[in-house]
C-alpha cells in the first residue's frame, strides 16, 4: 500500500501473511523498515534522519550507485539514494526463486541533471519483497541503456544498517582471515584475524572476496541476523563509534550502540556493462534466533 511518510514523502508498506512487514521510501528507493512477525523492528533509522531531499534517510538499507564511497567523480555514494524512484507495475519479467507475493518493483533512470554528472543512461530496476518466513529480499538489476554505444563502469553497495541491542556484545562470522582495506588507514590492504568479528570502537572495512554468508549474532536478543548474497563479492562492516557519532548532524550522539553497517557491496573491481548488458545483485536478509552460547 502507498501512503504518506515522514515530510510527506510517498512510501510503500509491504505486508507478509504471518506479519512480518517492510517499509520502502520512493526517496532514494530506500528500505526503511524491516519487522518480523513480532513487529520486532530489525533495521536501524536514526531518529535525527531529516528525510529531507536531497540528504540521504540515515539508516534503513540506502542504495550506493553507481559509486561507492569517494571512488570517483561523484557526490559519496553516487546519487540513486537522492533521487526520487517511482513504482513500475509491470517490469520485464526476471527468473527469480522469490515465491514472495508481498514485494514492489522500482525503477530509477537518469534525469537531465543526472546525465550531466555522470553522462551514462540507464535502468536501475530494484525489486523489495518478503519472502515466506519474513526473510528481506532486494534484487537490483542495473542495465546499460547508452544508445551512443559506450560500456559504463560503476560501483555497488547495499548500505545496510542492522539494529542490535548493544554494539559490545555483537559478533561478525564469515570475515575471519580475509583480507580488508582498512578506510581509516588510507584504505592500505591488511588481513582480518581469525576468529569472529567483535567491536570496541570505530570500524570501516571493506572485506574482499567474502563469502555469500555473513552472520551477526546479538547476543543479549539471542538473535542472529544472516546476510545472503549474490553478485557481490565484497562487504563493509561499519560503525561510527562516539567521535564519529558526534560529528554527524543526523545521528544521535549515543546510537552508535545499536547498529551496525554490513553492506553487501561490489567495490574492489569496478562492473563494466556493455549497452544492453544487465547486472543483476541480490540481499537476502533474514533474522533467526540464535542458541548463541558465548565464546562458541
Ligand atoms: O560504508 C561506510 C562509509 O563509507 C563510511 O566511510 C561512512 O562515510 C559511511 O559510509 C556513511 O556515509 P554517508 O555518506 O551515508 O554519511
Amino acid at each position: 500500500t502507498l501512503s504518506k511518510g515522514i515530510n510527506g514523502l510517498d512510501k510503500i508498506l509491504l505486508r507478509e501473511s504471518r506479519g512480518s512487514s517492510a517499509e520502502v521510501y520512493l526517496y532514494g528507493g530506500h528500505v526503511t523498515s524491516w519487522k518480523n512477525d513480532h513487529a520486532e523492528e530489525l533495521l536501524f533509522l536514526s531518529s535525527k534522519s531529516i528525510f529531507k531531499p536531497p540528504k540521504a534517510i540515515r539508516g534503513g538499507i540506502p542504495l550506493c550507485f553507481p559509486q561507492f564511497s569517494n571512488l570517483g567523480p561523484l557526490e559519496s555514494h553516487g546519487f540513486a539514494r537522492n533521487r526520487i524512484w517511482t513504482i513500475e507495475d509491470d517490469p520485464p519479467p526476471f527468473p527469480t526463486n522469490n515465491l514472495s507475493k508481498a514485494f514492489v518493483d522500482l525503477i530509477l533512470k537518469p534525469s537531465e541533471e543526472d546525465l550531466k554528472i555522470w553522462n551514462h543512461s540507464f535502468e536501475y530496476r530494484l525489486r523489495v519483497a518478503l519472502g515466506p518466513g519474513g526473510d528481506l529480499m532486494l534484487t537490483s538489476r542495473i542495465r546499460n541503456t547508452n544508445s551512443d554505444g559506450k560500456p559504463f563502469s560503476f560501483t555497488f553497495a547495499y548500505h545496510t544498517y542492522l539494529s542490535v541491542s548493544d554494539i559490545s556484545e555483537v559478533r561478525v562470522e564469515g570475515l575471519e582471515t580475509l583480507d580488508y582495506l582498512d578506510n581509516l588507514q588510507n584504505r592500505e590492504r591488511f588481513t582480518e584475524q581469525g576468529d569472529a568479528l567483535t567491536f570496541e570502537s570505530e570500524v570501516d572495512k571493506i572485506y574482499l572476496s567474502t563469502p555469500t554468508k555473513i552472520a551477526i549474532i546479538d547476543h543479549e536478543k539471542k538473535r542472529t541476523f544472516v546476510l545472503r548474497k549474490d553478485g557481490l563479492p565484497d562487504a563493509v562492516v561499519w560503525n561510527p563509534w562516539d567521535k564519529k557519532a558526534k560529528s554527524m548532524a543526523d545521528f544521535g550522539d549515543d546510537e552508535y550502540k545499536y547498529m551496525l553497517c554490513v553492506e553487501a557491496a561490489n567495490i574492489e573491481k569496478a562492473i563494466t556493462l556493455k549497452p544492453g548488458e544487465e547486472w543483476k545483485g541480490r540481499l537476502e536478509l533474514s533474522a533467526v534466533p540464535s542458541s548463541y552460547c558465548s565464546g562458541q
